[in-house]
């Protein structure tokens, strides 16, 4: 096993070749295995990678792409083992290097050199004015956190998510914060899938994808609109390749001709390794944010050919007539929308020609049974919810929904971001789920909506809020506007970082700040009741078992159940009941079962009051609510417990416990999947006529989107390189069509900054070395975090208020600093 890196990245060894055309493969494996020795050593690499997505093992913390039925015994990608070797290194950061780095030397260091230094081994306090952390005990931490929240209304504390989080801890904390009373629980899903869940949620009635795998694998045609999946799903890669050699078309839309969307070797197969296959037939190079054009005008030409009298593939009209007649509203209004489309606007949006898309017209023809896939590409636009509209409206033009090999796909991120939205992270649950909840836990849960994470940022900026915890994640890092946002958390009395790994958010606090070590999805977790599981929700809406087996980085790291149960049993606690600590303190949790014996078992109503007497100074009075009935310490010992409260509370869940045992899980329901019905006010699909928006860029100007490399995930950065776009060394780049780096006067490798515009305010990212790349003119493309900073606070998407990462308008001028 290597030391962790000394320094940072350097950026003056960055080397630039020409990108790939194929992906994975023989180096990929390679590269995997380079980086799991480097964390891990031999011993540990063999046994935790063999473990990955098994169905005894636990879930890949990579991506959300599902696992088929039966699994191959390395089961994992080259990226799922980086997130995997990550998590299981033997490095660790104790105490004593918080004693050798103060905060102020953190605030320098990279998101890099943050992330190798190892697991998180204590709990740590930062306190009011001092240079370094120190450590805390955990009761001594969970009394710091009660206290701040009881010295304030309950809506000016935020609760954040990311989406690791499983269902079980994912479904206690929104317990806790709403029986502490707000709904502030923004989460990573506001910054990702939010558009989709917006999207979706009108239009067939639920905010998930509407296929299987087996759907993906039988399709005839295959869209992949927005999305990287040869870094950030390679296991999706399999799934196109067998549908490939089940005969489907496969088109890609993209901005970048990214590699593993053209080509992909299968290092599971043995030709894999020798021959690779073409995977996209065609490739749409669509400039961003031209994809609602795009899709109006298909929608526009499969109507003409329904008046010429074609057919769809197994048809005899091109319309599923009887799929709208019966299941569907609002055609007519579409059909004139889309029949005044102007085919020039359409070039100018898209930037594609009238001919290739009209390509793609005949493919949606010649296709009995399409789906749609896409990721961020879609979902960060300011127009991000109307775009994905319009592609449902094409879909049901032609019933391409709940049939086999047809339907939507969005393709999550996070391991469990879908879970944890099933599990009610979420700032504006259902009346329905507070309802259930409530009647489970006999309080009554705040109904009005929460902040997300937009206003909660605004909310810290404005002085509205006081305490911030985040259940994983990197705040600072991951969200716009980076300069606002780290003012706006050193604004907090106290910020909270639930964590497995150092990172920014660690170093960027309020005026008191904890770090609290987690146990990660490799980690063994063991409980009063024995080792634990834990369930998982893929993006395809299979649940499933997941469980660690490595002994956990140090015996002060808790699970996050047990995190959130100790911090509830205090936060709920009576001031009379000595402080609450009770049984929470040793090791595990008590054994009581049922919900009678444990601390809170017998609370009166209004036993929550501020024991200390602080008043708080926004909102006027204390809550005086019931707390939730809860027995979290019997919780704490037993996870089945929590999966029998989800099974009361949220719909689909029944037999939890048993259908966990099932080899791949069970699937939730999804009505357009299961029964082609939708839970729409009106009972049907909704097709809608939006107006067609794409972004302006005024002259001289690009469109910059901000993507991950190859070696990130999200705001953890494994390595230093992007092999697929042919970039080693060094992330300060940014990828720009040579005629407009001409226009811009700026050579292949000058050094460049940045310079965002919005609403009259400039946002800078400096030095930057610009690389002539061929992606679609005007639109430009540099890694996220380092460019968060342009991302303006205020542009977000319409309904789903997702910033807008792939949207940012800007200038580049050769570098002040340039040498
Ligand atoms: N290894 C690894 N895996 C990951 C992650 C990671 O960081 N690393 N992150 C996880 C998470 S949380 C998520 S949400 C997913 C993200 O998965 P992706 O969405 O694939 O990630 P991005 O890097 O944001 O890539 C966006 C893609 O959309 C294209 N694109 C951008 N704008 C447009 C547009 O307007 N139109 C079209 N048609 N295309 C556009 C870009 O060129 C790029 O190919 O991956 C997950 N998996
Ligand atoms: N400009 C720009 N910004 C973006 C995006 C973009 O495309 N462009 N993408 C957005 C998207 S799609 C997303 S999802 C967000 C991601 O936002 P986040 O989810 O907030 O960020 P991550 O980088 O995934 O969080 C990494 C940290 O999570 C912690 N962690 C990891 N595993 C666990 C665990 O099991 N338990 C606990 N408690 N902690 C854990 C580690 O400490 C690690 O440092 O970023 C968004 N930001
Ligand atoms: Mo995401």
């Amino acid at each position: 096993m290597a030391q962790a890196p000394r320094t940072g990245i350097d950026e003056s060894q960055l080397r630039v070749g020409p990108p790939k055309r194929t992906s994975v493969g023989v180096p990929g494996i390679a590269h995997a295995m380079s980086v799991a020795l480097d964390q891990m050593g031999p011993v540990r690499s063999a046994r935790t990678l063999l473990r990955v997505n098994q169905t005894d093992g636990f879930d890949c913390p990579g991506c959300a792409w599902p696992e088929k039925k039966e699994r191959h015994t390395a089961e994992f990608c080259e990226n799922g083992a980086k997130a995997v070797a990550e998590e299981a290194t033997r490095r660790r950061v104790p105490p004593s290097f918080f004693v050798e780095h103060s905060v102020a030397d953190l605030r320098t260091k990279d998101d890099y050199w943050l992330g190798q230094q190892g697991r998180l081994a204590h709990p740590m306090i930062l306190d009011a004015g001092a240079t370094h952390y120190r450590p805390i005990s955990w009761d001594d931490a969970f009394d710091e956190i009660v206290a701040e929240l009881r010295a304030c209304d309950p809506d000016e504390a935020i609760f954040y998510t990311s989406g690791r989080t499983s269902n079980e801890a994912a479904f206690l904390y929104q317990l806790m914060v709403r029986g502490y009373g707000t709904n502030n629980l923004p989460d990573c899903s506001n910054m990702c899938h939010e558009s989709s869940g917006s999207a979706l949620g009108e239009t067939i009635g639920i905010g998930k994808g509407s296929v299987s795998l087996e759907d993906v694998e039988n399709a005839s045609l295959l869209i992949i609109a927005g999305q990287n999946p040869g870094t950030n799903h390679p296991r999706m890669l399999s799934s196109l390749e067998q549908a490939k050699r089940n005969g489907a078309v496969i088109v890609a839309v993209n901005p970048l001709p990214e590699a593993g969307l053209l080509g992909f070797h299968n290092p599971q197969t043995a030709l894999g390794l020798t021959k690779g296959i073409e995977l996209a037939d065609d490739f749409l190079q669509i400039r961003l944010g031209g994809d609602q054009a795009l899709f109006q005008a298909l929608g526009k030409l499969l109507l003409e050919a329904e008046a010429e009298g074609r057919a769809t593939a197994g048809r005899d009209t091109v319309l599923d007539h009887e799929f709208l007649r019966s299941s569907v509203n609002g055609f007519e209004e579409y059909a004139a929308h889309v029949g005044a489309l102007d085919w020039a606007e359409v070039e100018t949006a898209t930037g594609l020609t009238r001919s290739q898309i009209e390509g793609l017209g005949e493919r949606l023809l010649a296709s009995p049974a399409t789906v749609v896939c896409w990721a961020m590409g879609l979902t960060q636009h300011r127009h991000s919810v109307a775009m994905l509209r319009d592609i449902v409206n094409v879909l049901l033009l032609q019933g391409n929904m709940g049939r086999p090999g047809a339907g939507v796909c969005p393709v999550r991120g996070h391991s469990n971001v879908q879970g944890d939205r099933t599990m009610g992270i979420f700032e504006r649950m259902p009346a329905s789920f507070h309802d259930a909840l409530d009647a489970e836990f006999g309080f009554a849960s705040p109904r009005e909506p929460g902040a997300d994470t937009v206003a909660a940022i605004e909310a810290m900026r404005d002085s509205r809020a006081k305490v911030f915890l985040a259940m994983g994640g990197n705040f600072v890092r991951a969200t716009p506007d980076s300069a606002v946002t780290e003012e706006a958390m050193s604004r907090m009395r106290l910020t909270v970082q639930v964590s497995t790994k150092l990172n920014k958010s660690h170093a960027v606090t309020g005026r008191r700040a904890l770090i609290l070590p987690a146990l990660g999805r490799t980690d063994r977790d063991t409980q009063a009741g024995g080792d634990q599981r834990v369930t998982v929700e893929d993006s395809m809406s299979m649940v499933h078992a997941s469980q660690g087996r490595l002994e956990p980085p140090s015996r002060h790291v808790l699970s996050e159940v047990s995190i959130i149960c100790r911090l509830a049993q205090r936060l709920f606690a009576r001031p009379e009941d000595a402080d609450g600590r009770g049984a929470s303190t040793g090791s595990g949790a008590t054994e009581a079962d049922g919900a009678a014996t444990g601390p809170m078992g017998g609370a009166a109503p209004d036993a929550w009051r501020p024991e200390s007497g602080a008043t708080p100074s926004v909102g006027g009075s204390s809550p005086t609510h019931t707390p939730p009935q809860v027995d979290w310490a019997a919780l704490e010992g037993d996870y089945r417990r929590i999966r029998r409260h989800i099974e009361a509370v949220v719909p689909g869940f029944t037999d939890y416990e048993s259908r966990i045992d099932e080899p791949g899980g069970f699937a939730l329901p999804h009505p357009p999947r299961d029964s082609r019905t939708f839970a729409t006010p009106s009972g049907r699909a909704e097709m809608t006529a939006n107006a067609l928006d794409y972004p302006r860029v005024p002259p001289g100007r690009l469109i910059l989107q901000t993507i991950r490399s190859h070696d990130q995930f999200n705001t953890t950065i494994y390595g230093k390189d992007d092999r697929y776009r042919g970039v080693h060394g060094g992330r300060r780049v940014v990828f720009v069509h040579t005629d407009d780096l001409a226009e811009a006067g700026v050579a292949d490798g000058d050094l460049v900054d940045l310079i965002s515009e919005f609403e009259g305010v400039e946002r800078r990212a400096e030095a930057f070395r610009a690389i002539a790349y061929p992606t679609a003119r005007g639109c430009a493309a540099a890694y996220f975090p380092e460019t968060n900073v342009l991302v303006p606070l205020g542009s977000f998407a319409e309904t789903s208020r997702t910033p807008t990462s792939k949207s940012v308008i800007i200038r580049i001028e050769p570098a002040v600093d340039a040498p």
